[in-house]
């Protein structure tokens, strides 16, 4: 879980970073990466918990700036060991003081912070956050059990987000939390937010309201209760009330609430770690993925768009070539290689002849590497399958700029393929060219096959076999032969010279007849498949589909299905933990 946690937050920082900053989208995106940051620390503390040596107890203090955090630090420390200053955002990094705890017994937290490197406080810099530093504690404190006492950063100052990331993790590690509010603080949209999102870790609270003047102590606890409220469902935690010290500036700790720490040390209870962790995954679980699906479904949008189009150009090629009157030559070449293997005196010559003309240029053309044939050798068909090939570009190129500008929410996404698409054209063109060049040619075997078949029939049919080899073969057709061989015209016209035309309806009026337009059908439907798989499959669907992979990574989640699903599977917090329960 913790390895996928990382992933996702890592995704969601790269795509913020091509987003408007100041958009809805970017916030929710900051959010979701602050519950993800907390995730991964919870996760890392319950590791924590797991070691054999037990980490000390974690107090942190938290709370919006100049609200005092670093002076009750001190006066619960009884020392003036945390910084304290009239700047907001004074204190940027998490500060650990181990009270009546040895250093050496923190050993494990180096491995809990991970990437933050731990320091002495003297080597903190203003320049580097991802660190924080740990020092003992000169004395022992009355109002503190053995601990590490943390004072934190901020969390609702402009510059905070660039060190929030240490306060997520000292909270995430903390077994008791104190907010430090003042007066004037307390009712800030951050502090709500931030105690709302840590409910689920059910952490021991203490509330400190310092700089209170005399007398509306009353009115700010009231209100300050309907906040907690609103924000938490857990019950309202003790309030230790700070007055403003006017002369001293250090607040002053009442008597009263001297054993406040002793008593919520005696709630921490570990046990509930691993389910804790679980319910905070399961809360936020749907947000967060809620863009990868969104992409998933744009990916399986892009698959549907390609399809129909492809269908589209499928069906345009059967209109204009395959069931085209005219147009359609495949099953002409056939009757060709029917008659040199009946060897029609006379006509095989001129036949073989036309047969080279028909393949062999292409041939040299395909070994050349050239792409397009030139336009002598192109083929009705050749030259139909490219104009399909790019008109079916032209038609996703505009379907895509019409999802750029439907889909709101996954524009970027889109416009990301478009600008791959336009950058892949033109290879994705050539490359079809050249497969279509590869099909036609590959096709002659298909041709032969179908040309063979029809001979072993007629073979059968010594009379119609007769009758055909006695055709004579008219000067129109020689002529007709000849100019094909020079790139002159198709197939077809030679179709219409009298000795074409009287070997055709010999054969189709014949025994023969309907066996021939089985062949015929047959040769179609595979022609079909072929140029299906072969070029609209392999070649187009395949560059299409690739492109969302070709899309940086910082425009995208990029996380698949399966990917997704392996995390879906995976159990939210550790087995062991749940051993506990019981
Ligand atoms: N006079 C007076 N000043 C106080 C009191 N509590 C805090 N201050 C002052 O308020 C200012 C901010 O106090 P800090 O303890 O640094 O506040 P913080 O919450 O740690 O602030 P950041 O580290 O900037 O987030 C300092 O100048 C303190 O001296 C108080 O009770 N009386
Ligand atoms: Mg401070």
């Amino acid at each position: 879980m913790l390895e996928f946690v990382t992933l996702l937050r890592q995704r969601y920082q790269a795509v913020l970073l091509q987003t408007n900053d100041n958009s809805a989208l970017a916030a929710t995106f900051r959010q979701r990466i602050e519950q993800l940051i907390f995730t991964e620390a919870f996760i890392r503390k319950g590791q924590l918990l797991e070691a054999r040596s037990k980490p000390p107890l974690q107090i942190a203090i938290i709370g919006p700036t100049q609200t005092g955090k670093s002076s009750v630090t001190n006066v619960l420390l009884e020392s003036d060991i945390a910084g304290v200053s009239p700047l907001a955002g004074y204190t940027v990094h998490p500060q650990g003081f181990c009270v009546e705890v040895s250093l050496a017994a923190c050993q494990n937290l180096q491995n809990y912070f991970g990437r933050y490197q731990q320091l002495i406080p003297e080597q903190l810099s203003k320049h580097r956050y991802d660190c924080y530093a740990l020092a003992e504690s000169s004395q022992p404190s009355p109002l503190l059990p053995p601990c590490v006492f943390w004072d934190t950063p901020d969390f609702d100052s402009i510059d905070s987000d660039d060190y929030k990331e240490g306060v997520i993790r000292t909270i995430a590690l903390a077994d008791i939390v104190v907010l430090v509010v003042s007066k004037e603080k307390y009712a800030d949209q951050s502090v709500w937010e931030m105690m709302s999102t840590i409910e689920a870790f059910k952490q021991p609270t203490l509330i400190c309201l310092n700089k209170l003047s005399v007398g509306n102590e009353e009115t700010i606890l009231q209100s300050l209760k309907e906040k907690w409220a609103a924000a938490r469902k857990d019950a309202f935690p003790t309030v230790v009330p700070l007055l403003y010290e006017k002369e001293t500036g250090i607040p002053q700790w009442s008597a009263q609430y001297s054993d406040v720490f002793f008593k919520l040390a005696r709630l921490v209870d570990h046990r509930k770690h691993g389910q804790l962790q679980q319910a905070f995954v399961n809360q936020h679980w749907q947000h967060w993925i809620e863009p990868i699906l969104a992409e998933h479904q744009a990916e399986q949008d892009w698959h549907a768009l390609v399809d129909s189009c492809i269908e589209q150009a499928m069906s345009e090629y059967q209109r204009d070539y395959l069931n085209h009157p005219r147009h359609y030559d495949t099953f002409q070449k056939t009757i060709i290689e029917l008659l040199v293997l009946l060897e029609v005196p006379g006509f095989a010559k001129v036949l073989s002849k036309i047969r080279r003309a028909l393949t062999w240029p292409m041939r040299q053309v395909a070994q050349m590497g050239k792409t397009k044939p030139p336009e002598m050798y192109a083929t009705q068909e050749l030259s139909l399958l490219n104009q399909i090939g790019e008109h079916l570009l032209i038609q996703i190129a505009e379907q895509l700029l019409e999802k750029n500008a439907t889909d709101r929410e996954q524009q970027l996404w889109w416009q990301s393929l478009y600008r791959l698409l336009r950058e892949q054209r033109r290879q994705i063109l050539q490359d079809f060219n050249q497969a279509a060049i590869e099909y036609h040619l590959n096709f002659q075997q298909d041709v032969q096959n179908s040309a063979q078949k029809l001979y072993h029939k007629l073979q059968q049919q010594p009379l119609l076999l007769n009758t055909i080899r006695a055709t004579r073969v008219t000067t129109d057709a020689v002529l007709m032969a000849l100019v094909i061989h020079t790139g002159g015209i198709g197939v077809s016209d030679l179709f219409l010279t009298p000795a074409m035309l009287s070997i055709t309806s010999l054969l189709t009026e014949s025994a023969v007849g309907s066996y021939m337009n089985k062949v015929e059908a047959e040769l179609k439907q595979q022609q079909l498949l072929t140029v299906k798989k072969q070029l609209f499959t392999q070649i187009m669907q395949q560059a299409f589909f690739k492109l969302p992979e070709l899309m940086i990574q910082q425009n995208r989640f990029a996380i698949s299905p399966a990917q997704l699903q392996t995390a879906q599977q995976q159990p939210r917090a550790e087995k062991r933990y749940g051993l506990h329960l019981f």
